[in-house]
């Protein structure tokens, strides 16, 4: 049976191999002056990270008739909204993180205003990435409903929109639909986006489209779940940042064994969405198992 693991053995060194050509081809486009934001980029994007969302752009395009090749400018967007969400998420006016994915975080390392810059680049060249996808030979117009889908997920009323939900709530407002609404869009909405990049390129539609829908909804909460879960042998997980308030969390309205059954039944609603589907759907099913046992 495929695991997460051993997907994501085989896929990996594609999209790595991918991420660095991209940077490269920045490098030789740009003045050899703006290297140290490239540098920045580039060590925020070659940490430790799983690759979750760019193996997820690949198991969906899957499911939706595509091949890696296809999608590789898709991956490396959503990789780089992530990376740059990392990069300013750790900064000291959010969580003021030190570290991250096994290294000083960015503002650590090459201090703040280039960090702030770094992320910023990250954001704006995702788009620019997605604009490639013409050069696989996808339709303009699918290339729009991919640029416009990724917009959706990781802006206002998506990822942006829910991390400021989760540094404005205040702890007597944490409740299970408050902390729920607040995952969804803060984690969920990017992972989401990431599921329904193949659909947005292939034009899917009807109800193949829907259940990939459903699978990517359960599956974006389920991963929050599990990171909560990560979490809980810590006591109460507060931002280290200016308002050192508690940052809602499962862990604040539910036990670790709710936690647990919750993330179970998203993971069984995720596979049952696409299970009928066989070989193509494959891929899928290892990442949301994955998810339900996942220790990093
Ligand atoms: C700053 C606009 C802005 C958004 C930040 C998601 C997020 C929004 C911040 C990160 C905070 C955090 C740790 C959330 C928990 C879920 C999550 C995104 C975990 C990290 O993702 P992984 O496990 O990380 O995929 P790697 O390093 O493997 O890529």
């Amino acid at each position: 049976m495929l695991t997460f693991e051993s997907y994501s053995e085989s896929k990996v060194h594609i999209i790595n191999r991918y991420l660095d050509a991209t940077i490269q081809r920045h490098r030789s486009s740009v003045s050899q002056r703006f290297s140290p934001l490239l540098d920045a980029m580039e060590y925020s994007l070659q940490g430790a990270g799983k690759r979750f969302r760019p193996l997820v752009v690949l198991a969906g395009a899957k499911y939706c008739g595509l091949n890696d090749e296809k999608v590789l400018p898709a991956a490396a967007a959503v990789e780089f909204i992530h990376t740059y969400s990392l990069i300013h998420d750790d900064l000291p006016a959010l969580d003021d993180d030190d570290e991250r994915r096994g290294k000083p975080s960015s503002h650590k390392k090459f201090g703040e205003a280039t960090a702030i810059l770094a992320g910023d680049a990250l954001a704006t060249e995702a788009f620019g990435e997605l604009v490639l996808l013409r050069d696989q030979e996808v339709d303009p117009d699918r290339v729009l409903d991919a640029i416009q889908s990724l917009t959706h997920f990781a802006g206002v009323g998506g990822m942006v929109g829910g991390q400021l939900l989760d540094v404005t709530t205040e702890p007597h407002e944490f409740s299970l639909p408050e902390v729920e609404f607040i995952h969804i869009h803060k984690t969920g909405a990017l992972i989401l986006a990431s599921v329904m990049m193949g659909a947005r390129i292939s034009g899917l539609a009807g109800q193949r489209e829907a259940n990939l829908k459903r699978f990517g909804e359960a599956l974006g909460l389920a991963f929050q779940i599990s990171d909560d879960l990560l979490d809980s042998d810590s006591s109460l997980r507060y931002s280290r940042g200016p308002s050192t308030k508690p940052k809602p969390s499962y862990r604040d309205v539910m036990t670790p064994t709710e936690m647990k059954s919750q993330l179970d039944a998203l993971v069984e609603t995720a596979v049952d969405a696409i299970k009928g589907e066989g070989e193509t759907a494959e891929p899928l099913v290892a990442i949301a198992e994955f998810v339900r046992r996942r220790k990093n």
